[in-house]
């Protein structure tokens, strides 16, 4: 086994994660513990299908201190800073993931995509190129599916969305494509600052053997050894081996060097974000081997207009465009929302934010919303800390609640202008996340 037996294990954290590597190692005939701050977490009662009741420990982590461990499994939500794994990081205890036990395992070709934003996006999209072009492709990960339960014979690729908590833990990703799509702050809560948290995200590229980086952001740019293929893309027009756009008429060509691929026109998503999106995932392909032009990509390209809760158009109403952009958590979203959807000739944007700010840094919303936003409407906890950082002459409104704020909206609006909903912030202070907040602006829009 890849795994000595003299090692002590603990499976910390049963949400998600913590019940894939439950079943993983009990599936391998390897024996652990478990454990889970929370009285009653969510994957107990699975667990105890694969562990004996003896070795699960709930209520705290600090019997850790008392099992002899020498090696665990470290769910994403648990910040390393935690004093009863520091003090055992100290001590020597491995401090891995589950994406560290699936690089252990997997046997076929993988893909990891990390960054502040667009990750669900980018990796749903080259899943589906891949399965379009005739590959058997599965994607998981921070998307949702753990990574360890993707594992299945006969996969040709697969897709990892990888969250800066999994690479955390992960210390030999070795990927045969990394991808890092863009660094902007998020989760300072659980980091120092910016560049600790840049470091992080920096892991998706050690030992991999292929890389795409983003080249209007420097943060992405790859430290690798001569050799390893690189590509970049960028939404400007692009140098010989870079993915870029090339203007035409109203729309764009998205270009490999000086080689047109797809018309912006024949893309379903929108945006200038989204076709850096798109310019991403093409770069992916090509690395991976696979054909960049094709009819079945053009296909995909066609129809793929995005996830829920991402940029999404909910209604036209009254001549007003309702887009709900609930997963627009941090300020990277909301900064892409804005300039991705507005248009400079005329402030038509109607922003609603707010919610629980992470400790972010809202400043760089204060150009965009200067340019392209005729109102903002506030809620949430961290209401304040934007309302602050807003130009003086900025029209705010400060509201308790979504249902008053679409209300209000609903009343100033005029013909041709879009209501945007992207908080730049996360939901957790009044929803149970960012799905729960986004069904309820779409049901409320709805009700109009
Ligand atoms: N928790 C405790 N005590 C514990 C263990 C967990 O209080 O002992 C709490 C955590 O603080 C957290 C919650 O439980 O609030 C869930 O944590 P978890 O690590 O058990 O989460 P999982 O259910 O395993 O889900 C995780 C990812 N969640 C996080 O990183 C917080 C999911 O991404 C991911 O889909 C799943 O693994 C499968 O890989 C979610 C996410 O919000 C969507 N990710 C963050 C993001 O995208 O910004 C990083
Ligand atoms: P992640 O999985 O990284 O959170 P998503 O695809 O779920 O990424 O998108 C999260 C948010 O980022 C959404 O609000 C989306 O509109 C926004 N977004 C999409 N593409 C980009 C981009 N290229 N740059 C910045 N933000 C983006």
């Amino acid at each position: 086994s890849l795994i000595g037996s003299d090692r002590v294990r603990a499976v910390v954290g049963l949400g998600a994660t913590g019940l894939s590597c439950v079943r993983f190692l009990a599936s391998k005939g390897i024996e652990f513990y478990v454990v889970d701050s929370r009285e009653n977490p969510p994957g107990l009662e699975q667990a105890k299908a694969f562990c004996s009741a003896e070795r699960i420990f709930t209520g705290s982590l600090d019997v850790l201190e008392t099992l002899g461990v020498t090696e665990l499994f470290v769910s994403p939500g648990i910040a390393l800073r935690t004093p009863v794994l520091a003090r055992l990081a100290e001590r020597g205890v491995a401090m891995r993931g589950d994406i560290d036990l699936f690089c252990d395992y997997v046997d076929a070709p993988f893909v990891a995509i990390t960054g502040s934003n667009a990750k669900s996006t980018v990796t749903t999209l080259v899943a589906l190129l891949l399965q379009a072009s005739g590959k058997n492709a599965k994607a998981g990960g921070n998307l949702g599916l753990p990574a360890l339960d993707l594992l299945a014979p006969d996969t040709d690729f697969y897709v990892l969305e990888v969250s800066s908590f999994q690479l955390e833990t992960t210390h030999a990703l070795q990927a045969d494509l990394a991808c890092l799509l863009n660094v902007s702050e998020d989760h300072m809560d659980r980091y120092q600052d910016l560049y600790e948290y840049q470091r992080v995200k920096q892991k998706v590229y050690r030992g991999c053997k292929a890389a795409v980086c983003n080249k209007q952001d420097i943060l992405t740019a790859p430290l690798l050894s001569e050799g390893v293929p690189v590509r970049a893309f960028t939404t400007k027009s692009p140098d010989l081996k870079e993915y870029g756009m090339l203007k035409e008429g109203d729309g764009a060509w998205l270009c490999h060097g000086v080689k047109r691929l797809y018309h912006t026109s024949q893309i379903a998503l929108k945006g200038s974000h989204n076709h850096a999106n798109v310019l991403a995932a093409l770069a992916m392909l090509e690395l991976l081997g696979v054909e960049v032009m094709s009819d079945a990509v053009g296909e995909v390209l066609k129809t793929f207009g995005g996830l829920p809760h991402r940029c999404e158009t909910v209604r036209t109403h009254h001549g007003v465009t309702y887009i709900n952009d609930s997963k627009g958590t941090n300020v990277g979203a909301t900064l892409a929302a804005l300039q991705g959807l507005g248009s400079v000739a005329n402030k038509n944007i109607l922003l609603i934010a707010g919610g629980e700010g992470k400790g972010a840094d809202f400043q760089a919303l204060a150009k965009p919303v200067k340019d392209f936003v005729r109102l903002v409407y506030l809620f949430g906890k961290d209401a304040d800390r934007i309302a602050e950082i807003l130009p003086s002459d900025t029209e705010v409104k400060r509201f308790e609640t979504l249902d008053q704020i679409v209300l209000s909206v609903a009343q100033d609006s005029r013909e041709g202008e879009t209501v945007l909903f992207s908080p730049a912030c996360a939901s957790l202070d009044m929803y149970k996340n960012y799905e729960v907040r986004g069904e309820h602006f779409a049901r409320l829009v709805a009700g109009l």
